[in-house]
């Protein structure tokens, strides 16, 4: 008989029973539903809620030992958080995969089917946001007390669909469809946050009066950890009118105008903005981004005063840090509080402030770099426009003690732009209030010192550092790749998960026949189930013995989807010209989303739908080339991708990617790279050995010199199978309808001097993929080094960026249970 345990107790000797009993009393009393009429939704929703109940015994464990042990708190401030889905990722946690999977099994629902139901958690855009949700996900594995602050966007990054070849977005509702069962509203939990108004000096204090405010409120989601008791948790903050309508509106009839300000309000967080790598300074982002810390940071200042009495040990008990410079009004927001509400000397906060706050660098894109213009700032954040101005005075009379006053110095390092519209540099204010600031890769941490931050690398050269980046293996190699970690799992154990350099011992079964054969069929599989869900969306058959070429990212110029084209196009040119050659067949896959307003990027992806028409349909071709481009990539499509894949495409010109982290889950998953010589590529080099990838092109010191005297134009009049590609697009060989369609793609190359020098790399990349191919025909010889290449990407675990994080930034320690 079974012994009857409780379900707090998280032991149970039939967990399918208790499972099954949860999961029918949840769809009976959560959504009064009986099996009959439960549609798939109501069935996860059901299983969710019976997963959750278990989370929440270890999050208030969690967060009753933060309090009992005085942990240092690590605040991880960042404007997007990419979760995707949550279910697979919870059971995991809970080591309850296989149970579910039975209790729903003997209620006769398939788990695969209902929880490919939930949507993905998309608050984000794309690296930097995906970053954020491994960190976080490592944080709670390593037991690190912390707590993740974001915005609760009603509407996530937009879906896209492509119709006719072109993107087109569509609004992504993923709280109105069927609500978050994974958050918990903390109505308890708002803060006033204020706009506008002005400045009155009384008693030598500044008072910020005349403001509007708007109500912030928290939703709460548990992070678990994997191993551990640990549960944290990711509070997102929504906004919410003040005051609900205007009642004299109201009374006059005005309804419209009664909630218009309501609306008004409500807007901070309904959406995010689809940008990845521009600024457009518009005010409704400001806006988002003071919401988002001024809530945060009072909650940091409230909980802080529940537990001490003063704020002279702020600086021992937490830490912030800012992921890239959107959460950098947090400076003059403590600043703010500190100061002008808890009375504090300005010196005396802001050594606090310097030693609490800490930030990572994203970018050196200079389109990137956020600067917001002091008009925009006065009106809407005055007081907090004046703590900067104060905090640049202070910095720049400092550094003139220091350095001399060098007033061409002065004018490039001051927080304020003074050519033209004079701005704010948020970057340049990070850095100042920042201890500790790094970049994401060895090489993006180096050119950040010689470029961007130059000076300051002078003034404060303790203060700049790097941490590679790293993904969470729970992730992106055990959820994503369960037959794989089966197979690891068979001959290392399991422990991989939680110590990744493990995988060192997967090294010497690539001489193995029984493992090189298991991992071959495992590739197929995941081929297999690729190419299903191509078959049934897009209506292409992909040729499970053909080279799966994977290219899954942002679709941008500096990311060079447009160079795979022009190899795809010289590709499928040779193939015309030569049908009866034995090619290497390939599959070219294309996935990613253009930012709504960037024309070129959106004319990038017509292009490869527009090749993908004329290869795909060309009967000299057949089987030899494919192109596929899969439509609203993200997390949950990468992880159906990345296991399928052959060959990883990691081809920005170097010096423009500061990390990448596709590139990580896709190596780690058994797919060969060709990339160049950038961002964490160089990395994953050393420990994989040059001869277990394919580099080519220039190297970011060869591009710097080659853009003194670059011409596009000579290289493509001297090499006759570029200029052919060219000219194909230029003349509309793809586009017959429509010949002038991509007259700009072609511009921007040969005419507008092609900034991301395509051109000067093509040839280098044409000939790599020829070794590419070579090497695909001695499969044996691929194999072994794809298992060469997991058992050496340990290093890129977001585990090991985290305790260099805990150790060398924040001194931070784990909890004890
Ligand atoms: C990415 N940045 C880097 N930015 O491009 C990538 N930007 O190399 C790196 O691996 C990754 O960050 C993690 O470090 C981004 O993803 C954004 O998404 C973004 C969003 C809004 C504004 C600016």
């Amino acid at each position: 008989m079974d012994v009857i345990r409780s379900e707090q107790a998280g032991f149970l000797a039939s967990d399918v029973e208790a499972l099954k009993r949860s999961i029918s009393n949840n769809l009976r009393y959560r959504s009064g539903k009986i099996p009959l009429t439960a549609t798939r939704g109501d069935w996860l929703l059901a299983a969710e809620l019976a997963v959750r109940n278990r989370l929440v015994e270890r999050w208030m464990r969690s967060n009753r030992a933060y309090y009992e042990q005085n942990s240092k708190l690590v605040y991880y401030l960042s404007m997007e958080f990419l979760i995707g889905r949550t279910f697979h990722n919870a059971l995991q946690a809970l080591d309850i995969s296989e149970d579910m999977q039975e209790a729903l099994k003997e209620l006769s629902v398939d788990m695969e089917e209902v929880s490919n139901h939930e949507p993905d958690a998309a608050l984000g855009n794309g690296g930097l946001g995906r970053l954020a949700a491994c960190f976080l996900d490592s944080m709670a594995t390593l037991n690190l007390p912390n707590i993740g602050y974001g915005i609760r966007y009603e509407y996530g990054m937009f879906k896209q669909e492509i119709l006719d070849g072109y993107q087109v977005e569509t609004p992504d509702y993923w709280l109105l469809t069927r609500g978050n069962p994974w958050e918990f509203p903390r109505p308890e939990v708002q803060f006033h946050v204020r706009y506008g108004g002005h400045i009155r000096q009384e008693g030598g204090r500044a008072r910020w009066v005349d403001t509007h405010s708007v109500l912030a409120m928290a939703y709460d989601t548990i992070i678990p950890g994997y191993g551990t008791e640990c549960a944290t948790t990711l509070r997102l903050w929504s906004a919410k009118a003040a005051s609900e309508i205007n009642l004299s509106d109201f009374n006059q009839g005005n309804y419209s105008s009664a909630v218009e300000s309501k609306n008004m309000s409500e807007n901070v967080t309904r959406i995010l903005y689809p940008d990845d790598s521009t600024l457009h300074g518009r005010e409704l982002r400001l806006r988002q981004e003071y919401f988002f810390v001024s809530a945060s940071v009072q909650d940091m200042i409230r909980r802080h005063q529940l537990n001490y009495s003063s704020f002279d040990d702020l600086a021992d008990n937490i830490s912030i840090h800012l992921n890239d410079t959107h959460p950098v009004l947090a400076v003059p927001e403590l600043m703010r509080i500190l100061v002008d509400e808890q009375g504090l000397r300005w010196d005396h906060a802001w050594s606090l402030t310097q030693r609490i706050f800490s930030y990572t660098n994203h970018t050196l894109m200079s389109e990137a770099l956020e600067t917001w213009p002091i008009d925009m700032m006065g009106r809407v954040l005055p007081r907090h426009l004046m703590i900067i101005f104060d905090i640049n005075n202070e910095f720049l009379s400092r550094t003139a003690e220091k350095f001399g006053n060098d007033t061409e110095l002065m004018r490039r390092i001051s927080l304020i732009d003074e050519a033209g519209e004079r701005r704010v540099r948020m970057a340049y204010l990070a850095v100042v209030a920042s201890h500790k600031i790094n970049g994401v890769s060895k090489l993006h941490s180096e050119l950040m010192k010689q470029s961007i931050f130059a000076d300051f690398a002078k003034i404060f050269p303790e203060r700049f550092m790097n941490i590679t980046n790293g993904i969470t293996p729970r992730r992106w190699v055990s959820q994503a790749n369960p037959l794989l970690s089966q197979l690891i799992d068979g001959y290392i154990g399991k422990n991989w998960r939680t110590d990744f350099e493990q995988l060192s011992q997967v090294e010497p079964l690539g001489s193995e026949e029984r493992f090189i054969t298991a991992f071959r069929s495992i590739k197929r599989q995941n081929k297999q189930r690729l190419a299903r869900w191509v078959r049934n969306n897009v209506n292409v058959n992909l040729n499970l013995d053909s080279l799966f070429d994977v290219h899954i990212k942002r679709i941008h110029e500096y990311k060079r989807q447009l160079l795979n084209v022009l190899h795809v196009i010289t590709r499928y040119n040779r193939i015309v010209a030569n049908p009866e050659v034995n090619w290497v067949p390939r599959s070219v896959i294309f996935a990613g989303k253009a930012a709504s307003a960037y024309q070129m990027a959106k004319d990038i992806i017509k292009l490869i739908n527009d090749v993908a028409v004329k290869v795909n349909n060309d009967p000299n071709v057949g089987d030899k080339l494919k192109v596929v481009f899969i439509p609203n990539y993200g997390v949950s499509l990468a992880e159906m991708i990345i296991p399928a894949a052959d060959l990883s495409q990691q081809i920005s010109t170097a010096g423009t990617e500061a990390s990448g982290t596709g590139n990580m889950k896709l190596a780690v998953n058994g797919a060969l790279t060709i990339g160049t010589l950038d961002g964490a590529n160089i990395e994953i080099m050393e420990k994989v050995g040059a001869d277990n990838i394919f580099i080519f092109g220039n190297t970011s010191e060869q591009i710097e010199d080659l853009r003194l005297s670059y011409q596009p134009r000579e290289i493509y009049e001297k090499n006759p199978e570029l200029k052919m590609a060219l000219d194909q697009i230029r003349d509309g060989f793809f586009s017959p309808g429509d010949p002038g369609r991509f007259r700009p793609i072609y511009d921007s190359l040969i005419n507008y001097g092609d900034r991301y020098l395509l051109l000067a790399d093509y040839e280098s990349y044409v000939a790599t993929q020829e070794q590419v191919d070579a090497l695909y025909r001695q499969s044996l010889r691929w194999d072994r080094k794809a298992i060469h290449n997991i058992a050496n990407m340990g290093y890129f675990s977001s585990d090991r960026s985290i305790s260099e994080y805990a150790q060398e930034i924040w001194g931070s320690v784990p909890i004890q249970f």
